[in-house]
């Protein structure tokens, strides 16, 4: 009997099948109960060993190392993530997004702010907070704004939408792929149905290469569950931080209310954004508090 090797990457998991994508084709598989016994899950995103043979149902064997993870909703490998933030129903909300970058930045994923919702509010401050922090921030809208600068951003990328319940993330699949139909609703009917519209991940090939998935939205209160930033990395976790970092008078300093902090001058001149800094004293503090071993898978 011949067993054949293919590697590939899973797209889709649920209840213990996947499907993994070779370049023999889509194989659907079930993994090997060793990965249960190792605590270990095999994940959308993660790149796999599968064996077939004519007799039985291909398996999962082995799981290349992941280069990151994170565990709401379960993806390995992720290149970037598209924040996705509504300029209004719901509002934007720093402390949920600076959050949400920080956990990514700490995983080594690049975080881009897509903002939604533009057609009917506008929230240019906002924008202009993330953008002179560092980070690229698009405006895609039902009008069509944006759509080429978002598809260009996640080309050749494994990447995940991410953000609230009702910002638009499936809208914004919509607009990706117009041949599929992800579902969408109005948040009126999400909270008269008390759960969110979307429910898993799975991986959508893009046209140029790579692969992006749409998550299910959390609410605001959910996003402290979301990922943990030790409180001793968390300011490595603010890139606008790191010209300051290392000009403090004291070389532990956590730029809070020590005197001389590079960081907290640089917050008084105008030179980091206080909406972000605030969100960084507000991530320190609540870290004293969390533990770590919450967030592991
Ligand atoms: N005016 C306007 N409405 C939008 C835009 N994007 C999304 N919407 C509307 O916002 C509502 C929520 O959109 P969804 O795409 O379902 O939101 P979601 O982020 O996928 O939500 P979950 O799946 O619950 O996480 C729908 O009624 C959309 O039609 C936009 O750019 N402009
Ligand atoms: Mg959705
Ligand atoms: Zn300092």
């Amino acid at each position: 009997m011949s067993v054949i090797t293919h590697k590939g990457i899973i797209t889709k998991a649920v209840g213990g099948n996947y499907d993994v994508v070779t370049s023999d084709g889509v194989i659907c598989c079930t993994a090997r109960g060793i990965f249960r016994k190792n605590k270990i899950s095999p994940c959308v995103g993660d790149n796999v060993t599968v064996e077939t043979d004519e007799s039985s149902q291909p398996v999962i064997t082995d799981i290349g190392e992941r280069k990151n993870h994170i565990i709401r909703p379960p993806l390995s490998n992720l290149d970037c993530a598209l924040i996705v933030v509504s300029a209004a129903e719901p509002a934007p909300n720093a402390y949920v997004t600076d959050k949400l970058i920080s956990i990514f930045e700490s995983k080594e994923i690049e975080p881009i702010l897509v903002i939604t919702k533009n057609d009917i509010y506008s929230c240019e401050e906002f924008a202009d907070i993330y953008r002179s922090s560092g980070f690229k921030v698009i405006y895609s809208d039902e009008s069509g704004r944006g759509h080429d600068e978002v598809i260009a951003a996640v080309s050749g990328k494994l990447s995940a939408l991410v953000g609230n319940s009702g910002v638009g993330k499936s809208s914004l699949m919509n607009r990706i792929f117009p041949e599929l139909k992800f579902d969408t609703a109005q948040i009126s009917k999400k909270l008269g149905r008390g759960r969110h519209t979307t429910r898993s991940a799975e991986l959508y090939a893009l046209p140029c290469g790579g692969y992006i998935a749409d998550t299910p939205g959390f609410s605001t209160v959910e996003v402290s569950r979301y990922g943990y930033v030790d409180k001793s990395q968390l300011q490595y976790t603010f890139r606008e931080f790191s010209e300051y970092i290392g000009r403090c008078r004291y070389n532990d300093c956590v730029h809070l209310k020590e005197t001389g902090c590079a960081v907290t001058e640089a917050v008084n001149s105008g030179k980091i954004s206080r909406s972000r800094y605030n969100s960084y004293v507000r991530m320190y503090e609540e870290s004293k508090e969390l533990n770590e071993w919450d967030f592991k898978q």
